[in-house]
């Protein structure tokens, strides 16, 4: 195997729906840990750390938190880009952006446990991250986010497809992912879904999750 050829992890990827966070999405009454432990009750059993504008300690701190939330609902956890903050606080794995690390470099270093989720803007990269050892993939935006501009055009559903067609490894739909598209989105031949705002946004996180978990069966 090449040094850009890695293998997966030992690993099962046994979820649909991958939380991921954006603490300036939350109403201030409430903080990130009780709305993420809000979604861990209604039974989401994935989140993603993604608080990209913290400093190290602050972020370090958030996810030893979240560590603790994750544990107590038996869910995984994932950190955005930062390696070294994921092994320091036991994560289930690090969440890539195109710019970060590349996933056979985290192989050197990490545990087979260890899991690696990679963001993908289009079936190429997607095709790269596989090959260099992903063990999965967000991507899009398959739709209109609220913020659009930071993520690019939408790519559309097809992309699912042609990602199903591409990719061996599970690829979850990403980007203005809402209740009434889930079913578009799988039968395109997505393996899940990731979404911030579906459910950060809602009103009732718990109840919103739970919806989302029963579509998604
Ligand atoms: N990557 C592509 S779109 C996106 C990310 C992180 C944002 C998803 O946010 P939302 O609120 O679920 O559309």
């Amino acid at each position: 195997m090449s040094n850009q050829q890695s293998a997966i992890s030992s690993q099962p990827v046994d979820f649909k729906l991958y939380l991921i966070t954006d603490r300036k999405l939350i109403a201030e009454s409430c903080s990130l840990f009780t709305a993420v432990e809000a979604a861990l009750k209604g039974g989401v059993k994935a989140v993603q750390l993604r608080e990209k504008d913290l400093g190290t300690r602050e972020l370090l701190y958030m996810a030893y938190r979240m560590r603790e939330i994750t544990d107590k609902y038996r869910a995984k956890l994932f950190i955005n880009d930062r390696v070294d903050i994921a092994l320091s606080v036991e994560a289930d794995g690090v969440h890539l952006g195109q710019d970060s690390i590349p996933p056979h470099a985290v192989r050197k270093i990490a545990k087979d446990k260890f899991m690696i989720g990679v963001s993908a803007h289009s079936i190429e990269e997607a095709m790269q991250a596989e090959k260099e050892g992903a063990d999965f993939i967000t991507l899009g935006p398959v739709y209109k986010t609220p913020s659009k501009m930071k993520y690019g055009q939408p790519l559309g559903v097809d992309i699912n497809r042609k990602a199903k067609a591409e990719i061996s490894i599970p690829v979850f739909a990403i980007g203005g992912i809402k209740q009434d598209r889930i079913k578009e989105v799988m039968d395109a031949g997505a393996d899940g879904i990731a979404l911030i705002s579906g459910i950060l946004g809602a009103k009732d996180i718990k109840e919103k999750t739970t919806k989302f978990l029963e579509l998604l069966k």
